[in-house]
């Protein structure tokens, strides 16, 4: 069986990794030969929107899934074959756009923060302030991209016009004590597997650390959510889900419909990874009964590759280097470490400059 993975970055490149244990093949759709996952693996070399291209992946693949959510589904939904696509393009639709996300979720009774479209400088000409809030374009925001903060009708004004006043939404601030997600896959015959939920910690809307949360209350609440969300949209795969805690009620902040950043640590502090789990969600391999967890925390390397030379020898330590190019906080690879010692905490965040 082989799949097709439109985008060729650090998800798909773990994804190629995490297929040399299965009965499976995979090809990825980039537009550089150079790409993450294209070091590693078969690729299709094209814009990700390339009809043609993407004709071709369709064609040569049984199972087609993506790494990265904007992208266009007007082709998508033009050249590929539905009953191929996992997640399906309807949850595509829905993740892609703050809006449809927020409304989705809050039709299912459950609570984001409050929200309001701004489509037209007419749009906050009503609006009253009580507290701080964030103005997101709808589409093409990841990692803190698109997002400002306000607090009166001239800086959203001003920040609307920074927008090129594109479609955005209106995003009360919510004072929470801490940001958590989970990670959860779902295959055809409606069986789930549930990672721990984890606290994680972001610095500039980028995430820098995740550390594993023992809350059983938490996690039921968020396993729950994602049971709504995943059962009413017929969800195969894995997703995230991004949470805010305020006082012991989880709020959700977005979902993606994919690997997620926030579950890296499954690579090596879990019996099967999450990439391992997509695939086996959207394959029909048989997914664990059983999880296996260690004490695992995350921390991610942005913008440039440190000396990690220093930690290299320690047995409990895992570099992942996604063999990137540097820019200023780009996601560049990440570090795992299982049953970590304070000292060794110390050394990986001055490593990383946390
Ligand atoms: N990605 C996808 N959505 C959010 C993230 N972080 C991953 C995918 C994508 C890569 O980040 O693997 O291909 C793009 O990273 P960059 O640094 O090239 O923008």
């Amino acid at each position: 069986m082989k799949v097709g993975i439109i985008g060729g970055g650090q998800l798909a490149r773990m994804m190629i990794q995490a297929s040399s244990r299965l009965p499976l093949d995979t090809v990825i759709l980039d537009p550089k030969k150079n790409s993450p996952a294209g070091l590693i693996g078969e690729s299709i070399i094209a814009e990700l929107n390339d009809p043609k291209a993407l004709e071709e992946l369709s064609n040569s693949c049984d199972i087609i899934t993506y790494e990265l959510e904007h992208l266009d589904l007007e082709i998508l939904s033009s050249v590929l074959d539905p009953k191929k696509v996992f997640p399906n393009l309807k949850i595509l639709k829905i993740a892609q756009d703050r809006l449809l996300e927020k409304k989705y979720i809050n039709d299912l009774d459950i609570d984001t923060a409050n929200f309001r479209p701004i489509s037209s400088i007419e749009d906050i000409e009503n609006i009253q302030f009580d507290s701080d809030c964030f103005l997101k374009l709808r589409k093409s925001g990841f990692d803190g991209r698109g997002q400002l903060k306000v607090n009166d009708q001239k800086s959203l004004i001003t920040g609307f016009q920074k927008f090129e006043c594109l479609p955005a939404i209106l995003e009360q601030c919510i004072e929470f004590d801490f940001e958590c997600s989970i990670i959860v896959g779902r295959n055809k015959s409606d069986e789930y597997f549930f990672y721990p939920i984890t606290e994680n910690l972001h610095h500039n809307g980028i995430l820098i650390h995740t550390k594993l949360l023992n809350n059983p209350a938490l996690q039921k609440q968020a396993e729950d959510i994602a049971r709504k969300i995943m059962g009413s949209s017929n969800y195969i795969g894995v997703m995230g889900i991004e949470f805010f805690n305020v006082s012991g009620n989880l709020i959700v902040n977005e979902i993606a419909p994919r690997v997620h950043n926030s579950g890296h640590w499954t690579i090596d502090g879990a019996n099967c990874s999450q990439f391992e789990l997509h695939l086996r969600c959207i394959t029909n391999l048989e997914i664990p009964h059983e999880i296996q967890i260690q004490d695992v925390q995350m921390f991610n390397i942005l913008g440039s590759m440190p000396n990690l030379a220093s930690l290299s020898t320690e047995t409990n330590i895992f570099i992942h280097d996604y063999k990137k190019s540097p820019r200023e906080n780009r996601k560049i690879g990440h570090i795992n470490g299982v049953s970590l010692n304070n000292a060794q905490i110390q050394a990986i965040k001055q490593l990383l400059l946390l």
